[in-house]
C-alpha cells in the first residue's frame, strides 16, 4: 500500500528550521516537518496541519517543490512524500512531543544526522528548484538506488 506524506522545508535566505524527530519513524534525525495525509484532507492542508502540530508555526505561504518516492528493501509499498518550501509563517515556535525545532545556518545543515537522501535534493529545494526523485533504501539504511531530477 502506498502512503502519501508531506514534508515542509521552512527557510529564510540564510537559515533553515529543522526538527529533531523525538519518536517514531526517523527518530534521532533532523528533518523538515510533515506526516501522513488524512483520508479527508488535501495534501496542502495536511502539510500545514503537520507544521503547526509539530512546531507551532502557522504556514502563511508555501510552494510545491516536487514529490520524492521512497521504497525499502524487503518491504512492500511506496512512501510518496510531497515536498513544500515554506517562505512565510506566523505564530510562535514551540517544541512538541514529536519534534524539537532548531534554526540552522544554511552553511551548517547537519546532513550527517539527517535522512541520507536529503543532501541530494535539499540544496536545490532551498535554491527554489523543483525536486523529483525516487530512493530505494537497503536494509542497512543506506541508499541502494536513486534517481533525482532537478528542475528550474
Ligand atoms: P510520520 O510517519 O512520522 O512522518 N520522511 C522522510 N524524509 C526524508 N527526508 N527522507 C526520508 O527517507 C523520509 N521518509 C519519511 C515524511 C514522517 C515524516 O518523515 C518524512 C514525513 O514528513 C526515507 O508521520
Amino acid at each position: 500500500m502506498n502512503k502519501i506524506l508531506t514534508l515542509c522545508v521552512i527557510a529564510e535566505s540564510d537559515r533553515i528550521l529543522l526538527g529533531m524527530k523525538k519518536r517514531g519513524f526517523g527518530a534521532g534525525n533532523w528533518n523538515g516537518f510533515g506526516g501522513k495525509v488524512g483520508a479527508e484532507e488535501s495534501i496542502e492542508s495536511a502539510a500545514k496541519r503537520e507544521v503547526v502540530e509539530e512546531c507551532g508555526l502557522v504556514v502563511e505561504s508555501m510552494k510545491s517543490m516536487g514529490v520524492l518516492n521512497f521504497t525499502f528493501e524487503g518491504q512492500d509499498g511506496v512512501l510518496e512524500v510531497h515536498l513544500f518550501l515554506v517562505d512565510a509563517w506566523s505564530g510562535d515556535m514551540i517544541e512538541s512531543e514529536e519534534m524539537k525545532p532548531q534554526w540552522f545556518s544554511i552553511d551548517e545543515i547537519p546532513y550527517a544526522s539527517m535522512w541520507p537522501d536529503d543532501e541530494f535534493w535539499l540544496p536545490s529545494c532551498l535554491a527554489g528548484k523543483q525536486c523529483n526523485g525516487a530512493f530505494h533504501f537497503a536494509t542497512d539504511g543506506s541508499i541502494a538506488r536513486q534517481t533525482v531530477t532537478i528542475g528550474e
